[in-house]
């Protein structure tokens, strides 16, 4: 049931929405991740609404609310396209690289993934794995090793060879937030003596509600984040959270994540989201 659907469905019955009707909704649109400020303009909205044309007017209500930016992935033609994927642990970096890298190498193109997250052994052999599975070469350096000095590796790898595309995975967690931050600007810096990095993607894990937008605005505050993937969606999540980053960062969702195979990676679209929201 999509978040407005007893409203429509009593507008176009002529019935009134009753107060108790209204606590529903609004309870309904705060469990859904969209967050507080949206949950009021939206309701501010829907009191505006008479009649059959309920779903039309909300549609055009939601839709406001989202990035007025390109959702279509950044290239670079004619030189190596680099992707840095950025995000918390485990809301889905190495497996959305993977998945982004078998869709490129699927495409026809060439691609070279770069281990990033040296401070997890663990994550090193999970996208070594990963790019066993799909065919896709990894470069990876010393355990607890200097990340920018990997990614360098692989940016040179993918000059070498004139790679179409380079993905660089990155570290969730250092000591502390600045030390993050400070990691992932060394990471770009030093990538960028030989290409520039075209596409940040930010991993966002749509189960974890309003946290989701606490993430966005750190991060984006530090590197300059032209995408979000939105990971988990095959969950209970709803995915409120898109439209959430969207109204209050204007960062484009490009991606959603619905599962742990290769193929559970797909472009975000924005039609179907909202009427998914809807009905
Ligand atoms: N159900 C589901 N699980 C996912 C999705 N993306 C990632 N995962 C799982 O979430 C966990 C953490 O993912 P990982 O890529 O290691 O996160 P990282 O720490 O940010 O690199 C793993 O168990 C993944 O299989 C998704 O879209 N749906
Ligand atoms: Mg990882």
């Amino acid at each position: 049931m999509g978040l407005f659907s007893k409203f429509i469905a009593k507008l176009k019955g002529e019935n009134s929405f009753s107060q108790a009707d209204w606590a529903e909704l609004e309870s309904d649109l705060l469990a859904s991740d969209i967050g507080p400020i949206l949950t009021r303009e939206l309701l501010d909205s829907a009191r505006k609404i008479k009649g059959d044309d309920a779903q039309s007017a909300l549609t055009q209500a939601l839709t406001l609310h989202l990035s007025d930016q390109s959702r279509l992935p950044i290239t670079n033609p004619g030189a190596t396209t680099v992707i840095m994927v950025v995000g918390v642990n485990g809301t889905g970096k190495t497996t959305s690289v993977a998945k982004l890298a078998g869709r490129i190498k699927d495409s026809g193109s060439t691609v070279v993934v770069v281990a990033g997250d040296t401070f997890r052994a663990a994550a090193v052999d999970q996208l070594q794995t990963w790019g066993e599975r799909i065919g896709v070469e990894v470069i990876s350096g010393k355990a607890q090793g200097d990340p920018a000095s990997v990614a360098f590796d692989g940016a040179r790898r993918a000059r070498e060879i004139a790679a179409d595309y380079l993905i660089i995975d990155t570290a969730g967690r250092l000591h502390n937030k600045s030390d993050l931050m400070n990691e992932l600007e060394k990471v770009k810096r030093v990538v960028e003596k030989i290409s520039p990095i075209n596409e940040v993607l930010l991993t966002i894990d749509a189960t974890t509600g309003q946290n989701g937008l606490a993430q966005a605005k750190i991060f984006s505050a530090s590197v300059n984040v032209t995408g979000v993937i939105l990971t988990k969606l095959d969950g209970s999540a709803r995915g409120g959270i898109a439209l959430a980053i969207e109204n209050e960062l204007n960062i484009p969702v490009k991606w959603i994540g619905t599962g742990e195979s290769e193929q559970d990676l797909n472009p975000f679209d924005a039609q179907t989201y909202i009427e998914g929201l809807l009905a």
